[in-house]
This record gives structure tokens, sequence and C-alpha cells, in this order.
């Protein structure tokens, strides 16, 4: 059996077979469907992810697993909604799952990571930036497939400075080498770091590494600068028309391009798939000096309406990807961990609900697969989006009493019964939109648009006759997703 299995092997060789290609996945902290050029952000100011775009392809309609850093990254990392892989919580209402820097919790060791199935391919993996799924020794990123971290297991708050709340450590591997703000200077008040520059440096070094030793790789650069408090290294600060955060925005898109042009030039961009997204929508309790745009969707970070899901996304693969492409196929970071297990010629686990799918026909083919897309909040479903129609099942922006203190997950910002600050229950009749025409959710579709939407989904009307008084409407095939309308 084993020598079968080598024959194969061996043959596939003997026929030429390419190797897989790397895995080079850029996750942005924090950053918004409207923070670049490609997705219009009016400054124009990241000439090389919008160059990126250019010769890759842009997704208009990629979301991510849940509006908070630890479970969306759980999500991308698992293939799994968060509801599966444990970052949810249950001891309060639609509150989503958080990893401070006091959880006991991290990534349950029954869950298997991206890196860890890589690993069966011969990958080698790190992951430079932030981790976010625990903090103890179980839940060390190098327990969980990957061989090698540079960063931090949470986000860069701070100073604390004192014994009781210690400044959070950066690790190099499995050893702790210094703190945020101590060792890893931050100045809160010019906004200066070198973080950037040092994940970079560290990306750039990696590569080289792997080339040289003709291995394939999985690199996992999940920096953090845009998330407050934003900082940028000197010779970007002052740099942009948009203040700090748009300093912040500068570096990372001239280190990004730093990184692709270093993949042509040790001649392997051909054979290394990037992918560019963010974990959630722009925090716009911070904004527009420690946050970012999330151009004309609705709200932001924490809230399941678009601005808090939806996420700037490229793919990027030279000489695979036809170059100028703009897919409207909805897709999940989820979707990342099937991808990739995908490219590298494996299959996604078989024992346990895998909800990431292989965006290959998208990304290759211009195809578009029939997909719904789950929008939690801790445990709870808040809506589903299924072709251009959303349904929300539950609306709610934050509480009256988070309100009256000033944090704001929708400023400027007030649909009426839609960004409300008591939780709103539309479990029997969802509130739906057409995304397409109203992207931004500001005019729920009346009860009588269901005729609408029923006609046209289905080119026809269901029963129709002498007074319809129920319609149920099938919305997809691939889920069970049933709307009651009711006609009076
Ligand atoms: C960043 O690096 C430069 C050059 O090494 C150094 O002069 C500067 O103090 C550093 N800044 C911070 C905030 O660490
Ligand atoms: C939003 O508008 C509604 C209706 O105009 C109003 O009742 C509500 O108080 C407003 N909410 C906020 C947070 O201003
Ligand atoms: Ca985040």
């Amino acid at each position: 059996m084993a020598r079968a299995v080598l024959g194969s092997l061996c043959l596939c060789w003997a026929l030429g077979r390419a190797a897989p290609p790397n895995l080079l996945l850029l996750l942005m902290d924090d950053m918004g469907w409207g923070d670049l050029g490609a997705f219009g952000e009016p400054s124009k100011e990241t000439p090389n992810l919008d160059q990126m775009a250019s010769e890759g392809m842009l997704f208009m309609d990629f979301y991510t697993a849940n509006p908070l850093c630890s479970p969306s990254r759980a999500a991308l990392l698992t293939g799994r909604l968060p509801v599966r892989n444990g970052f949810y919580t249950t001891n309060g209402h639609a509150r989503n799952a958080y990893t401070p820097q006091d959880i006991v919790g991290g990534i349950p060791d029954s869950e298997l990571l991206l890196p860890e199935l890589l690993k069966k391919a011969g990958y080698v993996n790190k992951i430079i930036g932030k981790w976010h799924l625990g903090h103890r020794p179980q839940f060390h990123p190098l327990k969980h497939g990957f061989d090698e971290w540079f960063g931090s297991p949470n986000c860069h708050f701070g100073p604390y400075d004192n014994k009781a709340v210690p400044n959070i450590p950066v690790y190099r591997d499995w050893e702790m080498i210094g703190r945020y703000y101590e060792d890893f200077k931050i100045d809160l008040k010019t906004g200066e770091a070198n973080l950037t520059q040092i994940y970079l440096q560290e990306a750039l070094d990696f590569i080289s590494r792997q080339q040289a030793s003709q291995q394939p790789f999985f690199l996992y650069w999940a920096i953090d600068a845009t998330h407050a408090p934003v900082y940028a290294s000197k010779h970007f600060l002052g740099s942009s028309q948009r203040g700090l955060y748009g300093d912040a925005v500068r570096e990372i898109d001239d280190s990004i391009g730093k990184i692709l042009k270093h993949l042509q030039k040790l001649g392997i961009s051909e054979n290394t798939f990037v992918f560019f997204t963010s974990d959630n929508g722009a925090a716009l309790i911070s904004a527009p000096k420690q946050g970012g745009s999330n151009g004309r969707f609705l709200c932001g970070k924490q809230t399941t309406f678009e601005g808090g899901m939806r996420e700037p996304a490229i793919a990027w693969w030279p000489g695979h990807i036809p170059a100028g492409g703009v897919s409207h196929q909805l897709g999940n970071v989820m979707d990342l961990f099937t991808t990739s297990l995908s490219l590298a010629g494996l299959q996604p686990p078989s024992d346990r609900q895998i909800d990431g799918i292989d965006l290959l026909p998208a990304i290759l083919q211009g195809k578009l697969i029939d997909r719904p897309i789950f929008y939690y909040r801790g445990n709870e479903m808040m809506a589903v989006r299924v072709g251009l129609y959303k349904a929300h099942y539950w609306t709610w922006s934050n509480s009256w009493e988070e309100y009256s203190k000033g944090i704001d997950f929708c400023p400027g910002q007030n649909v009426s019964g839609v960004t409300t600050h008591t939780q709103e229950e539309h479990t029997t009749l969802p509130l739906l939109f057409h995304l397409g025409r109203d992207p931004g959710e500001k005019y729920p579709l009346s009860t009588l648009c269901c005729y609408c939407l029923l006609s046209g989904h289905n080119g026809k009307l269901m029963g129709s006759g002498s007074p319809i008084s129920k319609a149920v409407i099938k919305l997809s095939s691939f889920v069970e997703l049933f709307l009651l309308c009711i006609f009076i």
C-alpha cells in the first residue's frame, strides 16, 4: 500500500506535475471595505493594492464569519462558523466572543487548523502578527500546525505598564521576546511604531528562506496597524490625506507592494497564491482618526450590517488568475481554508461540518457558486444573504446603555427600526433588503414586496390565484431557507 502510494507520487513527479503553490494570506485588522482605492476610496492612497487588484481579481461580495477579531480568525483557520469551533458566547444574547488578555479559553484541540492539514502536503507554516486564539501554552500557534511565529497573542492595547495588568507579550516561536510599549515601542502621542516594518522584514526573510530550501510555504501575515491604537513608522507619518489611520494604510500598502515584488524577484510569483482581506469591518467607534471606512455600507465592526461583515478582498496569482477580474461570488473568510486545501491537493476533513467552499472555480473560471452567507453575532444568527437578498432575523446596533456612554457602532447613521438600540426580533417575518438596489440597508422591502421577490426569483408567481394568504418561497436549494410572506 505504502509502496503503491509512493509509486504514484513518483509517477506524478516523473510526469512533471507542478508542486503545490505557496500560500500567502494577507489578513488586515479592522480594515474596511471602503479603505482601498480599488473599492472607491476617494483619496486613492493604495497604489500597490490597486495594482494587485488590476493584476488579479477583486471580490466585491466577500464576507467575514463574525464581525470581531477572534471568532473571525478562528473561522478562517478552521473553515467553520464560530458556533461550531467554539468562538461564541452564551452568556449574553448576540454578544460576540472576544478573547481578551485574561481569557481562560482558546482554540480547542479538537479543531483542525489549516496549517495542521497543510503539513500533510509538506508545507512550512508561519504566522506573523496577531494570533488571537488563546494565550495559554495549549493554545499556542506552534501547537496548532504553525512551525514559526513572530507576533502576539492579542492586540497591541495598552500601555498598562504594571504588574496587575502587564503589557501584551510578543513571541518568537516558543519564546516570549518582549512586550508592546516596553520592548516594541508604540508612541501613542505621535502614533509612531516600527511594527509594520518589522512584520514586513519577517515576511521577506521567511519567503527567501523557503525559496532557498525549495519547500512550499503557508505564510499568514496577520498584521494589526489599522486596529486602534493605529500606528505607522516615521517615514509614513503625515503622508496621508486621511490622518494617522491613512498613514497606517499607506505603510501597509507599501509593504504589500514590497512583498509582491519580492515574490517576482525570486521568480516564484507564478507559484504563490496570494489573498488579501480583513478580519472584520472598520471600527467606526474609532473613526475617522483611529478607524477606517466601510464605504457605502451600514454601520461597522461588531454589527451584522454590511459595514461590519463585508470585507475588501483581492486574489493574486500571476499566470493563473486572469488580470483585472471582478467577481461577485459570495465569498467568506472560511473559504480560504477550503480553497487553500484545494490548492495544496488536499481534501477538507470529512468527519465534521466545514462551512467554507472551494473558490477556485470562481477564481480561475469565473463561475458563480450558489451559496448563502450567514451573519452571526455571538451564537445568534442575525441575518442570511442569498443572492442579492438579505433577510434580517434580528436587528441591533448596541444597547442604549452603551450608546449613552458614547459608544456608537453606526455614527451618523440611523435607519429607523433597523439600527436599533434594543434587540428586535423578526424571526417570523424577516426584514428584507435588496443589496443590489439598496447596499446601505436603508429601505426594508415591505411585506407586499415579497410578491415582487416571489415573481422575480421564480419568474412566475407560485400558486397565483385569489386571494393568496401565505406563500412560502424557497430561496435556495443549498440551504433550506424559507421566507414566510403574508398577504392580506
Ligand atoms: C523606529 O526605528 C528607528 C530607526 O531604527 C528609530 O530611530 C526609532 O526610534 C524607532 N521608533 C520607535 C517608535 O521605536
Ligand atoms: C433614530 O430615529 C428614530 C426615528 O426617527 C428615533 O426614534 C430614534 O431615537 C433615533 N435613534 C437615535 C440613536 O438617534
Ligand atoms: Ca479586527
